[in-house]
């Protein structure tokens, strides 16, 4: 079982969880249905993601990986995800299965060269792969990437396919450059894709999607890159494979990374080597294309197993809008919810529970709200806290008892509603099974009024008790896929000494131990607090505003919070403009000489436009003097005036002047 590799080149948001969280529900369901599971996944760190990522934060594409693999690694454990190996794509391992397989492909006559004519930026001096250029998709006529119609059609672009190119760092037109690339004989697989297509287990998105796409006619890969991060192609050391050639082929290394764990390092090889093992891949709906066509063909042709299941979920919508982070469209998981201590049980219930797994997944904090206040502690924890105290305050313990017919064939029938929904790839099926039977057991508790069968028929609300408890034990096992935390809370207010997780689904049926204890209940789930709620609704807001405000060219309302230390590490100070000169062949740099008490500086401002160099010099004024020293015009400016810009004035500009202050004094 694999999740699609999150490329570590940003924090995890909604859009992630999309997938991962219906993956880690199914594993854990089939995990409860007799079925051994490796789930794996790992960091995507290779590729013009990484390495526009790295060049935006002015660092290595070493290091802005490291910095998001860890992100990820200690994030999915707080959502309850629980990958059986999480590595990344640049570990040795996968450097080692990509140029094994890249070699058999070779061997057998799959791969062969081609001069290929690509796009190239005079500017940046650079060549321009994947999403370095920028243009028109060639099939829809939209705004798209070099390897991804982004926002039109979604169709995956060979190099130079792209019309009107541009360098999409600085916006340069750009210049076509020749040189051999390899190839993959993709044209090779349609039979064969039609074939594993028509066959392959999953959801029709997938499947359909990618028929379409093998009956307009396929071309041959290109997968080669001319850049210098990524896994090398073995026939020429100057070119990388494209990142959709290791990225996949890290489920194999995956594997191989959880065999080595459990000391028998050929245990990879009973999925992965043709055989009975299974392999589900669960992938966004975007990138069905490589999961679809490239992968099950690099499969194919290098002698491994081929998968079963291809699940593609729908994407994520915020309030109504299509996700987008550049928008304000975007919830991150740290920020946005872990750290407002929100319980990551309840975005999982919401996330699998809101629509169905290839529908798009409105997410909305209102509905939020509601789905936590109604469903989950309306319905489900209300029950269980009902069933739970009143058989506390009667018996203290599990009464004497057996289960209705009606109850049995009730929960029976929910156990087989959940196992439908797991093999069509349904977990809204599954959760809407579940919170019947909770309705169910609250129906059943308001029929037989067990409160006044207490007064008058204690033999009776103890039977009416013993068929409520079978329910809430039943519910435990069955939320605990979905909210492994909700299902421990009851578990231990059952007293209950094995450990859930490892509890079969079919154990749902099983008769109580009559006179087990039940300890006074508290309730498993919270309500959302309304304050919060506005607060999280405001956020969000306020980010969608400032998002509109900076398309349309203006400046945020305020800007991000700094911490108090960063703003510590400014020093600011009162200086005395001693000497002010315009600055040769420029248009508005000034040269001042400034004393900041202990020292005089050189700094160069932009000012000429504004004022005469006699209006300036003699002033006093507050300066930046330990900001980083930067060239302009040839002179070193070793600090900065601060000035302010008249909120009625665009682009007038006043020095703060602070007159009657010895030089050198200190802001704060
Ligand atoms: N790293 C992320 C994406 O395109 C990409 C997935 C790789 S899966 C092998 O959604
Ligand atoms: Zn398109």
């Amino acid at each position: 079982m694999t999740c699609g590799l999150p490329y570590a080149s940003g924090p995890m948001h909604i859009g992630h969880l999309r997938t991962y969280v219906p993956a880690d529900v199914f594993v854990r369901l089939l995990k409860k249905m007799q079925t051994e599971v490796v789930f794996v996944c790992g960091s995507d760190t290779h590729g013009t993601p990484i390495v526009t990522a790295a060049e935006k934060a002015d660092v290595s594409p070493e290091e802005i990986f490291q910095k998001y693999h860890k992100h990820y690694l200690e994030t999915f454990p707080k959502l309850n995800i629980a990958f059986d190996n999480y590595g990344t794509t640049d570990d040795p391992e996968n450097h080692h299965r990509t140029k094994q397989i890249v070699q058999v492909l070779e061997d057998k006559g799959y791969i062969y060269p081609k001069e290929l004519e690509s796009p190239y930026c005079d500017n940046c001096g650079r060549s321009l792969p994947d999403r370095f250029v920028r243009g028109t998709c060639p099939y829809c006529g939209a705004d798209a990437r070099g390897d991804e119609c982004d926002q039109g059609c979604g169709r995956y672009l060979e190099p130079g396919e792209i019309l009107n190119p541009r360098c999409a760092i600085c916006g340069s037109p750009t210049r076509p450059v020749t040189r051999t690339h390899y190839y993959f004989r993709l044209t090779d697989f349609e039979d064969f894709l039609n074939d594993f297509l028509n066959n392959v287990d999953g959801t029709k998105n997938a499947r359909n999607y990618a028929l379409g796409w093998v009956k307009e006619g396929l071309k041959d890969w290109c997968i080669t890159r001319d850049l210098d991060w990524g896994v090398d192609f073995p026939g020429d050391e100057d070119l990388t494979l494209y990142v959709w050639v290791d990225a996949p082929i890290h489920y194999i290394s995956s594997t191989e990374e959880w065999a080595k764990g459990t000391g028998d390092p050929d245990e990879w090889e009973k999925f992965w080597k043709p055989g009975d093992g299974r392999i589900v891949h669960y992938i966004g709906q975007d990138i069905v294309y490589h999961h679809c066509i490239f992968w099950p063909s690099m499969l194919k042709g290098a002698d491994y197993n081929l998968p079963d299941s291809i699940v593609a979920s729908g994407m994520v919508k915020i309030e109504g809008h299509n996700f987008s982070r550049s928008r304000g469209y975007v919830v991150w998981i740290e920020d946005d919810y872990l750290d407002q201590g929100l319980n990551p049980d309840y975005l999982r219930y919401y996330i699998v529970s809101h629509s169905s797994q290839t529908k798009d997944l409105d997410f909305a904090w209102d509905t939020f709200r509601d789905k936590v206040n109604n469903e989950l502690v309306g319905t489900f924890g209300n029950f269980v806290y009902r069933a739970l105290h009143f058989t506390n305050k009667n018996f203290g313990k599990i009464p004497e008892g057996e289960t209705e017919k009606r109850v049995q064939e009730r929960i029976a029938s929910t156990i087989g509603t959940v196992k439908a929904g797991v093999n069509e790839y349904e977990l809204k099926k599954v959760t809407d099974a579940i919170m019947g039977l909770a309705t169910f057991g609250n129906e059943y508790f308001q029929e037989n009024k067990p409160w006044e069968l207490a007064r008058e028929d204690l033999e009776k609300c103890g039977d009416v008790l013993y068929n409520a408890v079978a329910i809430v034990r039943a519910l435990a096992i069955l939320i605990d896929p979905i909210m492994p935390s909700v299902g421990e809370k009851i578990w231990e207010q059952l007293r209950e000494e094995t450990d859930i997780h490892g509890v079969q689904l079919d154990e749902a049926t099983s008769p109580l131990e009559i006179g087990h204890k039940i300890p006074k209940p508290v309730p498993v789930i919270d309500k959302i607090d309304d304050d919060l709620l506005e607060d999280l609704r405001a956020s969000i807001e306020a980010r969608i505003r400032d998002a509109e405000a900076a398309e349309r060219g203006e400046k945020k309302v305020t800007k991000d919070i700094i911490e108090f230390e960063d703003f510590q590490k400014l020093d600011l100070r009162a200086g005395k403009i001693l000497e002010c000169e315009r600055v040769p062949k420029t248009d508005k740099l000034l040269e001042l000489k400034v004393d900041i008490g202990d020292e005089t500086r050189t700094i160069v401002t932009g000012l000429a436009d504004q004022y005469k160099p006699d209006e300036l010099k003699g002033i006093t004024a507050l300066f930046l003097v330990n900001l980083e020293p930067k060239k302009l015009a040839g002179i070193e400016s070793q600090g900065m005036i601060i000035a302010v810009e008249k909120a009625d004035e665009e682009g007038i500009w006043l020095p703060v002047t602070i007159e009657g202050v010895p030089p050198g004094s200190k802001a704060a």
